[in-house]
């Protein structure tokens, strides 16, 4: 049995390369152990603030630590924290390298345009802010305020909406649905009535059989997750690993099925075709809870084992064995719904069939399957009505995706084109913490839209590929220098978490908030933000639930007690789903409805030619996307991704491990950068793997600048999701090149 200790350190070091220094591993290994902040002893007289980390999403709450000299010593996660349970991951540990990166954008900049050569200046913030004001202003005289959107991924993104909204646009949007987990949310929402949101409502602590499609926990380090993981591995749980590659999560399973990439459609049809027919599936659930069943058995009959051997290579007797693992562990058993799920282009379809099976297996709404979460609300401050959009988001996509309810970045990017269609065209963009050209697929695309815009404004930390194309750059202090909105978590128990400045700002960079409010007085939108200061706002919110900031200065996070006992249906419950039948879907009616398949069916997509490969990308468990890419801590971890090859494509090729080479996709896409071959029996040989977020083209970033390769170059095709425009990425092929020279 493996212990906790030791996945995490395994699923580390295995994608490191083991090339860990000394020191380094010391800083990591600290986080292994849990750690009690009030027992810590130190060379210093630490003194602690509290904070919730940025690093990545999953919003874990710690303690930032200083010496007496008033520097940062370190980050630990805090005990009372249900996201992060007193542990951090490497990442959040490593962030106070976002604080000391000296590549750190320092000061507005204004782009000027010297002899055809574009350049910067720098420029005050009064400078940036009239600007930025005047071109808003100009833009929604000119096209209406239809024609204004905000991109945003962080904390920032509530500030500078505030903006938008007051000036009448609701064009906001996150690449975290359209590029990530939008097509579960809706796959979700079709079946039960609702989402599983971020933390997921997935109940793996007491799991006995996890099933995980493509998604590979430990290397996508999700704090909570990873320990209830291997909490359940420790239980004796079973893991089941759906992956070409053989994952850190692979390397923890009883069964990995190396499937065929594309084709996992296939297989979910045919476990539910086994457990029904087989009479695995839990016959009460179905009958009190479900709506379809005798579609769907109809439906799933063509589904064989045998019939889905020739399409996805998996042995028709190891897909009934796991057929029977979950069945055996059921209803203690989840098919993870996953995260990024922006495949190939069915991806509603496919997380629906997760979804399906779980019901099937009456697994939501059980102990050890998913249980119901709990939010936490916080009032707001009530604000004066934003106008009424004359024209909404929904409106730019040109009434397609109905079933989306979020707006699309990638949406929102191509109504930046001129779109006659349309009626409007967007013209200018906020973007705020998200490097929208190395996010959004097909380069190219976004590049065009940017060029058509009227102003760009880029509101981040670091000079990353996206503000070379801004008008102005606005730089923003790091979390670790700021106050920002509570964060305000579900789960099984809710909680709400404060962060606050631990050191001043560096340089002259300065919080989200102060921008958005400053913008706001040019704009004469001042109503919408009637706290001068953030903390003052946090306060009041604070007040309204019993507490105040100088409590949640002093505890940083604060558990809220379920107020009934509903955390699994009981017994025999009747239970009202918020879809059409009031029924869990299996047959879906709000799908069938828009004229799409009400049962997922599984479709072919196309295979890579002679000498190409299926590119498929993923994380490493020490870097966030590209937002790592330059962290001084992080990249001494791990400083340029590799290329994974099959051995047998590597023989044929006459590749050696530790050997550069340049990769071109089908559409005749060279790599900017050239990056290192790792051969390894652990992936497929129909397919190439590296993580994402490296390849990175801003000299300005000198730590990353050049190394390794960029996944989304590569990424010119897109296979869009019919149902709610997810951009799936996988549909890539590439070959080895051993230069970047364009032929002639
Ligand atoms: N090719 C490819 N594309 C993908 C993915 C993939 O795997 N491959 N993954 C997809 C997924 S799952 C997601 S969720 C998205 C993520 O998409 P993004 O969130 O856009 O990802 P990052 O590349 O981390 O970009 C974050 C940006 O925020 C900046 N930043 C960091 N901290 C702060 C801050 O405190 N304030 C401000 N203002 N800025 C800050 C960083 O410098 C960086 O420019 O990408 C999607 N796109
Ligand atoms: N360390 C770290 N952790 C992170 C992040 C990070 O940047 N760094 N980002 C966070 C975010 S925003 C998200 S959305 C999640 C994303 O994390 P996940 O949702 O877990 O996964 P993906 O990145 O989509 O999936 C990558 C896995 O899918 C496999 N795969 C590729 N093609 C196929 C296929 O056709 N079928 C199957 N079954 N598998 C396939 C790949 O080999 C790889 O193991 O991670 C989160 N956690
Ligand atoms: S999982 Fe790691 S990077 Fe993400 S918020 Fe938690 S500590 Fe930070
Ligand atoms: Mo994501």
């Amino acid at each position: 049995m493996n212990s906790r200790r030791q996945f995490l350190k395994i699923s580390s070091l295995s994608a490191a390369g083991l090339i860990f220094g000394g020191s380094l591993l010391d800083a990591f290994a600290s986080n292994l152990v849990k750690t009690n902040p009030s027992h810590f002893k130190g060379p210093f007289d630490f003194t602690r603030t509290p904070t919730y980390c940025e690093v990545c999403f999953w919003k874990c709450a710690g303690w930032v630590y200083k010496d007496e000299n008033g520097r940062i010593k370190k980050i630990i996660g805090n005990n009372d924290d249900p996201n992060c349970n007193g542990r951090f991951c490497p990442r959040g540990t490593g962030g106070v390298g976002m604080y000391n990166d000296e590549d750190r954008l320092k000061t507005p900049l204004i782009r000027t345009e010297e002899r055809g050569k574009q350049t910067f200046r720098e420029a005050t913030w009064d400078e940036a802010f009239d600007y930025i004001a005047k071109k808003l202003t100009k833009v929604k005289d000119e096209y209406g305020p239809e024609s204004l959107a905000l991109f945003s991924h962080g904390s920032g993104g509530k500030y500078f909406g505030k903006v938008l909204k007051g000036l009448g646009s609701n064009n906001i949007a996150a690449p975290s649905y359209a590029q990530c987990r939008g097509p579960r949310e809706v796959a979700f929402i079709a079946t039960y009535g609702q989402g599983v949101n971020s933390p997921e409502n997935t109940d793996i602590r007491d799991t006995k059989c996890l099933v995980l499609i493509g998604s590979h926990i430990g290397e996508n380090m999700h704090n909570g997750q990873v320990q209830e993981m291997s909490d359940a591995i420790d239980k004796g749980a079973t893991i089941i690993t759906v992956d070409p590659r053989f994952s850190t999560a692979a390397s923890k399973s009883k069964f990995w099925l190396p499937i065929k990439p594309s084709t996992d459609i296939a297989l979910l049809l045919t476990w539910m075709n086994v457990i029904i027919n087989e009479e695995l599936y839990d016959k009460d659930y179905v009958q009190r809870y479900c709506y379809g069943f005798e579609q769907l058995k109809q439906h799933v009959q063509q589904y064989t084992p045998e019939w889905a051997y020739g399409v996805t290579t998996l042995k028709p007797q190891q897909i009934r064995e796991t057929a029977r693992a979950m069945a055996d562990a059921a209803p203690a058993v989840i098919v993870h719904p996953g995260r990024h799920v922006t495949w190939y282009g069915d991806d509603t379809q496919r997380i629906r069939a997760v979804a399906i099976l779980n019901a099937l297996l009456g697994s939501w709404g059980r102990r050890g399957g998913f249980y119901n979460p709990e939010k936490a609300s916080v009032p707001h401050y009530k604000l004066p009505k934003f106008p009424k959009p004359n024209k909404s988001w929904r409106e730019a996509l040109g009434g397609k995706y109905n079933l989306a309810d979020l707006a699309l970045a990638s949406g929102l990017c191509d109504a930046s084109m001129p779109t006659p269609e349309l009626g409007h065209q967007i013209k200018a963009w906020i973007v705020n913490g998200t490097n929208l050209i190395n996010t959004l697929p097909d380069q190219a695309n976004t590049l065009k839209a940017i060029q058509a815009l009227d102003l760009i404004a880029v509101v981040d930390t670091m000079p990353m590929e996206i503000t070379g194309y801004a008008d102005v750059v606005l730089p923003e202090c790091t979390y670790l220098e700021r106050y920002d909105s509570l964060r305000v978590s579900q789960g099984r128990e809710p909680s709400i978490a404060l962060r606050m400045p631990a050191v001043e700002p560096k340089y002259n960079t300065k919080p989200a908030y102060w921008m958005a409010r400053e913008l706001a007085k040019k704009l004469d939108l001042l109503d919408y933000f009637p706290f001068e200061n953030l903390e003052d706002e946090i306060d009041w919110e604070l007040q309204q639930v019993g507490t105040s900031l100088e409590e949640m200065q002093r505890i940083g996070v604060k558990r809220i007690k379920r107020e009934v006992d509903d955390l699994y249906f009981a017994k025999d419950e009747d239970v009202e789903f918020n879809t059409n039948t009031g029924k869990i879907e299996l047959y879906s009616t709000a799908l069938a409805d828009e004229g799409f398949e009400p049962m997922p069916v599984f479709v072919q997509h196309p295979e890579p030619q002679e000498g190409y490969y299926r590119l498929i990308y993923g994380r490493a468990p020490m870097h966030t996307f590209s937002r790592t890419a330059n962290n001084p801590n992080l990249t001494d971890l791990m400083d340029e991704n590799t290329v994974w090859v099959n051995p047998k494509v590597a023989k044929e090729w006459g590749l050696k491990n530790d050997q550069y080479v340049y990769l071109e996709n089908q559409d005749g896409i060279i790599s900017d950068f050239s990056i290192k071959v790792r051969v390894t029996e652990r992936i497929r040989f129909d397919s190439v793997y590296m993580v994402h977020g490296f390849g990175h083209a801003d000299k300005r970033m000198k730590r990353c600048f050049g190394k390794g390769a960029s996944d989304t170059q590569l990424i010119t095709n897109v296979m869009t999701d019919p149902i709610m425009g997810g951009t799936g990425m996988r549909g890539n092929f590439v070959t080895f090149r051993f230069d970047n020279k364009k032929e002639a």
